[in-house]
């Protein structure tokens, strides 16, 4: 099955696409399945958490729209750090329009962000329309993807059983620029050649007071079957991010090594 499958075995097989190879590859090489949420309000306190936390993670996750005074040169800034400790860049946009709409949208975003998160409300078209913007450009094809959230992590979401099915479909036949699936079950992900991101992971609490809901790193990575985990507030907020970090990003990883090697 796909969680015993370690990383290295399922980016070699042929149906993994580039970009989900360079996933793999890089977990591997940072011994890292942390991707943290950087959920601050300013720029600056986006550019100093992503300093402490870097060299621990292999993706940086954002939401952009919810952060003051970002420019051009903040997104330079994120962009020369991405490149200096190594992760990836996900705009955790959460896409969910028609697909010229969507085109318009992710022609901002594919210049800075590798990754991008998409609602599969819509239908394959905005996929459709995803994909021209990355064929568009030779230096965009196979260094951009699409995470498509099949479920998510609060109480009392709308998502049913129906709605997942169809969205792993969509995943399929988008194969060359999805990597993978945010969800929260072991069972939604068919193919070792997607990955499964699955946020709500914190060691102290398990829930907030808006409906989210969390596991501990063990849990999420054994139980509910993620191959990287997202945390946000679990680092962000804490009194020493990069430490924090660090512990999470050991708890998670070791975990992924007791899974595959047993
Ligand atoms: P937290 O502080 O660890 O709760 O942050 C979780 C992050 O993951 C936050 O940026 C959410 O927008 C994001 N998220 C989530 O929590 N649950 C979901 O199902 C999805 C995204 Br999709």
């Amino acid at each position: 099955s796909r969680t015993k499958m370690g990383f290295n075995e399922r980016s070699e097989l042929l149906e993994t696409s580039k970009i989900t190879q360079k996933i793999f590859k890089l977990t591997l090489e940072k011994k890292s399945n942390l991707c943290v949420a950087v959920d601050v309000d300013t720029a600056d306190k986006l550019l100093d958490i992503t300093e402490k936390v870097g060299p621990y993670i292999c993706i940086l996750k954002t939401h952009i729209d919810a952060i003051s005074g970002v420019t051009e040169a903040t997104l330079n800034s994120l962009k020369l750090m991405a490149k200096q400790y190594n992760f990836l860049i996900m705009e955790d946009r959460k896409m969910a329009d028609i697909g010229n709409t969507v085109k318009l949208q992710y022609n901002k975003i594919v210049k800075w962000a590798d990754l991008v998160t998409v609602h599969s409300i819509s239908g394959g078209m905005m996929l459709k329309g995803l994909q021209e913007v990355i064929n568009e450009d030779k230096d965009l094809l196979g260094n951009r993807g699409v995470f498509i959230i099949a479920e998510l992590s609060c109480d009392g979401n709308l998502i049913s059983q129906q709605y997942i099915k169809e969205t792993v479909k969509i995943s399929e036949e988008y194969k060359d620029i999805v990597v993978g699936l945010v969800c929260q079950s072991d069972d939604v992900i068919p193919s070792p050649s997607l990955i499964q991101l699955t946020p709500g992971v914190n060691m102290k609490n398990s829930e907030d007071s808006l409906g989210q809901k969390y596991q501990n790193p063990s849990d999420v990575i054994l139980t509910k079957g993620a191959d990287i985990a997202v945390v946000g507030r679990g680092i962000v907020q804490d009194d020493n991010p990069a430490e924090a970090a660090k512990l999470y990003k050991e708890w998670l990883w070791n975990t992924y090594i007791e899974r595959v090697s047993n």
